[in-house]
């Protein structure tokens, strides 16, 4: 579509949120705290830098698919990231995981990494004046392949999981200092087992033991952020996961973390969305995992689905924008990967969006009055507002591909760079 057509689109978009009290200039502007982490791992599959040839092994996590292109180096891995961001509206982050630092040929193993590693990534991160989040790796590893790492009953396992926690950490906490804006650093074990255990208390127990040692380490919050994933189920974890919801809500009300919230980790029926208000009441911020789980944690694709919607609704109706930290966890092999990161990104920025395009004043008063017949209907009417042609406008105020100009884009990029790897 024409610039002028789209301007037009908008003005008379703009009209119709007015007339219900929404000021689409302020959502736009509002959009700039909307800063979405991107994980580096959709490029690879997370396989990661540790040798030639790796592969995402164990964990209970799987990357299915196989479309060709994937980014086999730090290189290449940068240049996809480059050509996501060049086709996003809005500010990013980057998500690292520990096995993409720079190891320069050697192997370097976990409980060996050190800040040297990712001096890359942070120079990398300052060029483009974003920020970066970090990641242990706790999987894909010979000490992860018997199920166990923090909570493990082998001191000598633990200890390397403990040790490798440790090293993460003071590493975001560089980055955080060395880039002005603090560094999440999440924490997912994969500690499960496939059939029912008879001693749950002892690995949770241990698992508690081995945060408080990773934590006793203290840095200022305004270099490091730190957070804690559950997890309901994984494959091959079936039965029992040790870092539950239950234990990681406990360990982050009673030691002040964060929390993070993957939509994938809970039982379908239950709602990320509506754990946002009970959470914020408890703790200081969230972390989001952002993704789209279809049967099982699949790690799909983030869409613009009623789920999403309810965890930008509940951000917003909050006024927690401030206090959620909004990551990505989706990583699919059978399609264009740049193609998955621009859908992904871009849907949950829509979602955030619509959701501050919400008539909330008015809704609220129909709430309060009991007026739940008209709460409905507006909610309802909502759906068929004009919100694409503010989407549309603040893509073009962002100059980045409008509609699906973006496809092109990326069908040019797996021609011309994807296809010859
Ligand atoms: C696994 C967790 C975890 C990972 C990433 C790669 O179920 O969601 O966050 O997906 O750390
Ligand atoms: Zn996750």
């Amino acid at each position: 579509m024409k610039k002028d057509a789209l301007e037009k689109a908008y003005q008379l978009a703009k009209q119709q949120y007015a007339e219900l009290g929404v000021d689409t200039g302020k959502v736009i502007k509002e959009m700039d705290n909307v800063v979405i982490s991107l994980h580096c791992w959709q490029t690879d599959d997370v396989s990661g830098f540790e040798k030639e040839g790796a592969e995402l092994g164990g964990g209970g996590i799987q990357a299915t698919g196989n479309f060709p292109g994937k980014a086999k180096t730090i290189i290449q891995m940068r240049a996809d990231l480059d050509k996501v961001m060049s086709l996003l509206p809005g500010k990013q982050r980057l998500n690292l995981h520990a096995i993409y630092g720079e190891f320069g040929g050697k192997l370097v193993d976990r409980d060996q990494i050190e800040v040297k590693h990712y001096q890359g990534w942070i120079n990398w991160a300052k060029k483009r004046k974003i920020g970066l989040d970090f990641n242990c790796t706790c999987f894909s590893h010979p000490l992860a392949d018997d199920g166990f790492t923090l909570s493990s009953k082998n001191p000598r396992i633990r200890k390397f999981w403990v040790e490798h926690n440790k090293r993460c950490r003071k590493i975001a906490a560089e980055m955080g200092k060395q880039l002005g804006t603090p560094a999440v650093h999440n924490i997912w074990i994969p500690d499960g087992s496939k059939d029912t255990p008879v001693d749950r208390y002892t690995l949770r127990k241990l698992l508690k033991k081995s945060l408080d040692e990773i934590f006793s380490v203290k840095y200022p919050k305004k270099y490091l952020k730190d957070s804690i994933e559950s997890k309901l189920f994984g494959i091959g974890s079936e039965s029992m996961v040790v870092g539950s919801h239950d234990f990681y809500l406990g360990y982050a009300v009673k030691n002040n973390t964060m929390i993070t919230l993957d939509n994938g980790h809970f039982h379908p029926t239950e709602q990320v969305g509506d754990k946002i208000s009970s959470i914020l009441l408890y703790v200081d911020e969230l972390l989001l995992h952002l993704t789209r789980g279809v049967r099982w944690d699949s790690d799909h694709v983030v869409t613009f689905n009623d789920e999403l919607l309810l965890i930008a609704q509940e951000i917003i109706r909050a006024k927690a924008l401030g206090r959620v930290n909004i990551g990505l966890d989706f990583f699919d092999a059978s399609l264009n990967r740049i193609g998955a990161y621009v859908i992904g990104t871009r849907s949950a920025q829509m979602a955030f969006l619509y959701a501050l395009l919400e008539p909330q004043e008015t809704l609220l008063k129909f709430e309060e009055q009991g007026k739940n017949f008209e709460r409905l209907s507006l909610s309802e009417l909502m759906k068929s507002k004009p919100f694409g042609a503010v989407w549309d406008y603040y893509c073009l105020k962002n100059n980045v591909p409008i509609g699906q100009d973006y496809i092109e884009e990326i069908i040019k990029y797996e021609k011309e760079v994807l296809m010859k790897r």
